[in-house]
């Protein structure tokens, strides 16, 4: 179809009549009480063209603006300068508002899904009845509630005194140990390189936290062995699988789709920081947003947030022997280097590259997954105020990334949990693999 476009200054008015502050202020919920996407629709947005056409309006422009002025896109925090197709949720109020306004403009679409509530319902359902059948006990077949971590945590460290031990070095908004689980073959001595796993900083990515957990439980086996000649012996892992235990529980209990902390802001009705915009490196710059409602917010200071404060005071604590930190995201299969903050190169690039492409490498031998390996703001988009930047520019950790885990975009933070295990596999070898390029780095065998 050959749309006539509409003049900028109509395309502005457009734009700024279509609003969800309907089903932002006043959402839906459930029979359970909670929140309901019901009618919230997802669209994937490909192929934008960043030529100007016959009138001077740029369709990534366009999209931008609806992006930016309109909150209309807001749940899946997508960002429309990124690479590769964007994602979005639109609101039910203006689902045929946006597409029609897309057709206009010749920006192509497709609709992924008519009704994000039953994309929804039927991941917990299927998660549910796993849950059911294994009984409260500790599995990967299954995303696992918060205490169920704990517990197992518990009994690891009550099986294996000796190789597995744990700490809770703070504590989250509503009062919820931060708590890390250390795993040391040969006993903690403190000889041995430290390498740091975290997972669920982002409360609504539940493969972030299966996987970690998972690293975790085949570390702790093959210690158990004893063998001294493993590599994965020669370090001790430091393990937090749970960096904002109150959002992740809140995304079984009240809205799937949370991602934040649930601190109360001052002055406003809205709830949560973004865990990864309130880091003490570059707080408030690029990326991140001043307003509490959304789902970038920085926070009103570096460091506000409990959970984001402890693990600073924490990390800086053993920062002489973390050779190698992780955090674990999803999704898009990105590895990242810093920086994130801006489209600004790490001294060292080559050697964290190097590193980084041997475990994309490892890791895709295992099932063939891809993952892309670069700095955050060329792959994916600024961000300032990350765990990742802190590490490396605060506490002086030269190999420090972040991982976004499966997948590309199908089913974004709704993975089946029938992929915990290929995602655990693949990822233990592509972790392994870079431990092994740090090691060599450090001359360390
Ligand atoms: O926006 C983020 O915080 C991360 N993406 S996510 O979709 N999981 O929210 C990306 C963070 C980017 N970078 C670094 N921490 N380096
Ligand atoms: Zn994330």
């Amino acid at each position: 179809m050959n749309a006539v476009p509409l003049p900028a200054s109509q395309f502005a008015l457009t734009v700024n009549t279509l609003s969800c502050l309907m089903s932002m202020t006043s959402p839906n919920f459930d029979s359970n009480g909670r929140r309901s996407y019901e009618g919230f629709q997802v669209l994937s947005i490909s192929n934008v063209s960043s030529q100007n056409d016959v009138l001077g309006i740029q369709q990534a422009n366009i999209l931008q603006q609806l992006y930016s002025s309109n909150k209309l896109f807001n749940f899946l925090g997508e960002d429309p300068n990124r690479n590769g197709p964007t994602d979005v949720m639109i609101c039910p109020e203006q689902a045929n508002n946006v597409k029609n306004l897309l057709s206009t403009f010749g920006i192509p679409f497709t609709v992924q899904s008519e009704n994000y509530q039953q994309n929804i319902v039927s991941h917990e359902n299927e998660n549910n009845l796993i849950l059911a059948e294994s009984g409260g006990n500790m599995n990967w077949i299954a995303y696992q509630r918060f205490a169920t971590i704990q517990s197992w945590m518990d009994s690891m460290a009550s099986k294996y005194p000796k190789i597995v031990t744990l700490e809770t070095y703070g504590s989250s908004s509503e009062k919820r140990p931060m708590r890390v689980i250390k795993i040391s073959a040969t006993g903690n001595d403190g000889s041995k390189p430290i390498v740091w796993l975290d997972g669920g900083i982002h409360a609504r990515e539940w493969i972030s936290v299966a996987t970690v957990t998972y690293m975790a439980n085949e570390i702790i086996n093959r210690a158990v062995s004893g063998d001294r000649n493993d590599l994965i012996n020669k370090v001790d892992w430091y393990i937090v699988p749970n960096m904002n235990p109150d959002g992740y529980e809140y995304t079984f209990t009240n809205d799937r789709l949370w991602r934040k902390t649930r601190s109360k802001a001052v002055n406003s009705t809205c709830y949560g920081v973004d865990p990864n915009r309130n880091w003490d490196f570059k707080w408030g710059g690029k990326g991140t947003s001043n307003d509490s409602c959304e789902i970038t917010y920085r926070g009103p200071r570096p460091a506000s947030e409990p959970e984001v404060a402890s693990s600073q005071k924490y990390i800086l604590s053993i920062k002489n022997r973390i050779k190698l930190f992780l955090t674990f995201h999803s999704y898009s299969q990105l590895l990242l280097l810093p920086w994130s903050y801006d489209n600004v190169l790490i001294p060292d690039k080559s050697d964290l590259e190097k590193v980084a492409k041997q475990g994309a490498q490892a890791l895709e031998a295992v099932n063939g997954t891809k993952y892309i390996v670069g700095p955050t703001p060329q792959i994916l988009y600024s961000a300032a105020g990350t765990s990742n930047d802190w590490v490396k520019g605060v506490a002086n950790i030269k190999f420090a990334y972040t991982y976004e885990l499966r997948d590309t975009g199908k089913d974004r933070f709704l993975l089946p949990p029938n992929q915990i295990i290929p995602s655990g596999k693949e990822t233990f070898v592509g972790v392994t693999a870079m431990v092994q390029g740090v090691m060599d780095w450090f001359k360390i065998n």
